[in-house]
């Protein structure tokens, strides 16, 4: 099933049958050179007699080390760390009141897709579970070009100026003297940066949520995060601002996890989202408008331009336009994952800019590092980044050229040429940008209507349900504990007393400090020299909106299992029938059932039928899966008691707050773990029907368990 082949003609697009062009398999083949001279030994290189020295001539050797010394490029500077899967979109209903482009005008497309997850601050080799924001990265091969939407998963961002993202990014990377910490924010540079540049408060507070510790790539929403213009063929334009609602709904694990996540399988994100696609658990998104009209510009209590507030969906709901489906891992993941270059600045005609000054930044950002990356301006023409259009213009050479331009003239106009490639009229799809009006003095400033920097993250915190609200707690708590400046920790409670004074009392106890009255320097500090101090300071907070339920992770609700890892813990002689029903259950809503033995290969059930051992004890762990069975059987359960990690398997997803299911002699283990006091737990299910473990899994967690079960020594 792992066959490309097989993949290009089940999930065929326009994309993939252009990407089949480069496709390479040596099956079957007779090596050779790069210049196709057949190889004979590649194992021996050519020398002066067997215990001679190497012979310079030797151009089979020297060809390949010379390829393998230059087989790295440069990672990228920021979300090294990525997945990429290949898929396509399709329109639910035209969209033409508000843009003309054609992707969301044309109802009968199927347009392919490339998307891209990654961490933001690990290096290209870091684990997966990163306390970190997630990039959402969406390359459109739309009949009119590339469209990119270059979004995370969560729908602010840290700062409001492209001018300051050199310093972010410097102070959350491992600091510079030692190179450390690798992929994690707990550390005294990125305090320092955010307890002095408030703006970054609203971002920062959602990467003390559980979103900065997803489950899945796959149970994760994407914002656009920038406010983005949508123009209709009559030129008209609306303010929108793009999300992504995952069919799967939004789920993630808890810290204690992610930590351990990190030891067990550092590639857990990336390996999620390759198997779900083999096993054809599709994962789907829908993309949703976030529409305003451009005379309602200023209606708000934020500034629309401002990249760390949100429209909460309360005030402008989400209209769910169309739905995409990734259905093809890649063939190769340096050709594709690694080469892909997305840029904000990919746009088709019916999309365009606004002047929020962040991504006026990205616009200059993203085709200047891939050229320090891929190393030439001519990217575009990497398989993976060509449009499915044709490309024609007078552009020409620079390294690694692939097209080969015909004729004399590459200048226009031209007469020679015909006058070709000729200009594109308005009325056959050329891009025209919006005719914005603009009559403004030239200053290097801030626009005051970007002040608000505490009303957001309160409203994020008054709208989570206790359990999201204690994480977040215990998110700052271990974060700033890891600091070592205490100004840098007193700066940090006084903010989070700002946002919610509850919050910073807690936070406070976990550090054994107090919360100060005040702090000696201004806030926020993000000014130029000669700026009004006063101007720049955050005013005070605002409430326009009590709650905004759509921004707790429960808001998106959904009761499928699909693609749900489910351990089964078993030793010899464990009950063939109680499995056999489970397992059927379990299986036929989509989930995916994995037995765990003392040792690996096969185990027997009471019939004396093998079965295959997916993971021995050894070599797993219990924060891999999402829930936990244990069939009976007298003698499996009697040889399970033996086993201290059956015990640690237990335990842990107890504490994890995993639904638990338990069959007859099962419970004896049970018994002899913590289980013995969670024997009424709502997500523990002792002989019950698998449809109550179905409906367990489908909630993810009982995070009404996690109070008691956090003092559960695991
Ligand atoms: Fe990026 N960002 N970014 N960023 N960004 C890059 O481009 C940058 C920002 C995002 O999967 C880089 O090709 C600046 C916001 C994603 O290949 C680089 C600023 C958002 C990815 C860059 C921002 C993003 C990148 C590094 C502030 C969410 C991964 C490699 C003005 C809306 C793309 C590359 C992939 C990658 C610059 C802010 C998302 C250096 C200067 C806001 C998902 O060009």
């Amino acid at each position: 099933m792992n066959d490309s082949n097989h993949h290009q003609n089940k999930n065929s697009t326009s994309k993939s049958k252009d990407l089949k062009q480069n496709l390479e398999q040596g099956k079957g083949k007779t090596m050779t050179t790069n210049q196709g001279v057949k190889v004979n030994d590649t194992n021996n290189s050519l020398k002066a007699g067997e215990r001679g020295g190497t012979l310079l001539e030797d151009f089979i050797l020297r060809e390949k080390i010379t390829h393998f010394d230059h087989e790295r490029i440069p990672e990228r500077i920021v979300h090294a760390r990525g997945s990429g899967a290949h898929g396509y979109f399709e329109l639910y209903e035209n969209q033409e009141k508000y843009t003309k482009a054609g992707i969301f005008t044309d109802t009968s497309r199927k347009t392919p897709v490339f998307v891209r997850f990654s961490t933001v601050a690990g290096n290209k080799g870091s684990a997966d579970l990163a306390r970190d924001v997630r990039g959402f990265s969406t390359k459109f091969y739309t009949e009119e070009g590339i469209f990119d939407l270059v979004g995370n998963n969560m729908p602010i961002f840290f700062i409001q100026d492209a001018m300051k993202f050199p310093d972010l990014i410097h102070s959350v990377k491992p600091e510079p003297d030692r190179d450390i910490p690798q992929a994690a924010s707990a550390h005294d540079t990125f305090y320092d940066f955010v307890s002095h540049t408030t703006e970054t408060l609203h971002n920062h507070i959602w990467v003390m949520s559980d979103r900065a510790i997803p489950r899945s790539f796959r149970m994760m929403e994407g914002f656009g995060i920038h406010t983005f213009r949508l123009i209709n063929a009559e030129g008209k334009s609306h303010f929108v601002k793009f999300h992504w609602k995952p069919l799967l709904g939004v789920h993630s694990v808890t810290w204690d996890e992610a930590v351990k996540i990190h030891g067990a399988d550092s590639d857990f994100h990336r390996r999620d989202l390759w198997d779900a696609i083999e096993a054809g658990h599709y994962p789907e998104w829908e993309l949703g408008f976030q529409i305003v009209a451009e005379e309602d510009e200023h209606k708000f209590d934020f500034d629309l331009l401002d990249p760390t507030k949100l429209i909460p969906e309360e005030m402008v709901p989400v209209q769910r336009i169309g739905k995409m489906t990734l259905n093809r891992n890649p063939d190769n993941f340096f050709a594709e994952t690694e080469q892909v270059a997305f840029h904000p600045g990919h746009l088709v005609p019916g999309l365009d800019f606004t002047n929020d000054p962040l991504l006026q930044g990205r616009l200059f950002s993203y085709t200047d590092t891939q050229l320090s990356r891929l190393g030439s301006p001519n990217f575009h023409e990497i398989p993976i980044n060509r449009p499915v259009n044709e490309v024609h213009n007078n552009q020409r050479d620079a390294h690694m050229r692939m097209t080969i331009n015909k004729g004399k003239t590459a200048y226009f106009p031209n007469s020679i040429g015909g006058g070709c490639p000729h200009l594109a009229k308005m009325a056959q799809g050329g891009f025209t940008s919006y005719e914005e009006r603009i009559d403004a003095k030239k200053v290097r400033d801030r626009s005051e209507s970007f002040n608000d920097h505490f009303s957001q993250p309160a409203l994020f915190y008054r709208s989570l349900e206790d359990w999201e609200k204690n994480h977040i707690a215990d998110a700052y708590t271990f974060e700033i504990g890891k600091c070592t400046y205490e100004h840098i920790k007193e700066r940090m409670l006084y903010l989070i007393a700002q946002i919610d004074n509850d919050l910073a009392q807690k936070v406070a106890k976990g550090l054994g400090l107090e919360i100060p009255n005040n702090i000696e320097q201004p806030v926020n500090q993000a000014i130029g020299a000669d700026a009004d101090v006063k101007k720049h300071q955050p005013g005070q907070k605002k409430n326009y909106l009590e709650k905004s339920s759509a921004l707790s992770q429960t808001f998106l609700k959904n009761d499928s299992i699909v693609s749900r890892k489910i351990a089964v813990l078993v030793s010899d002689g464990f009950s063939g029938k109680e499995l056999d029903t489970m397992q059927k259950a379990l299986e036929n809503k989509g989930a995916v059932v994995n037995l765990i033995a003392p040792h690996g290969g096969e185990v027997s059930c009471d019939k004396d039928k093998k079965h295959k051992v997916d993971a021995a004890l050894l070599t797993t762990e219990s924060v891999l899966f999402d829930a936990l069975y244990i069939p009976g059987g007298e003698k499996s359960i009697k040889s399970l008691l033996d086993e201290a990690k059956a015990k640690k398997f237990i335990n842990e997803s107890l504490k994890h707050c995993k639904p638990i299911a338990i069959s007859n002699e099962g419970e004896e283990l049970f018994d002899a773990t913590y289980g013995k006091d969670f024997k009424d737990d709502s997500s523990v299910f002792i002989n019950k029907d698998a449809d109550k473990f179905i409906g367990g899994i489908a909630q993810h967690r009982n995070w009404d368990r996690e109070e008691k079960a956090k003092n559960i020594p695991a």
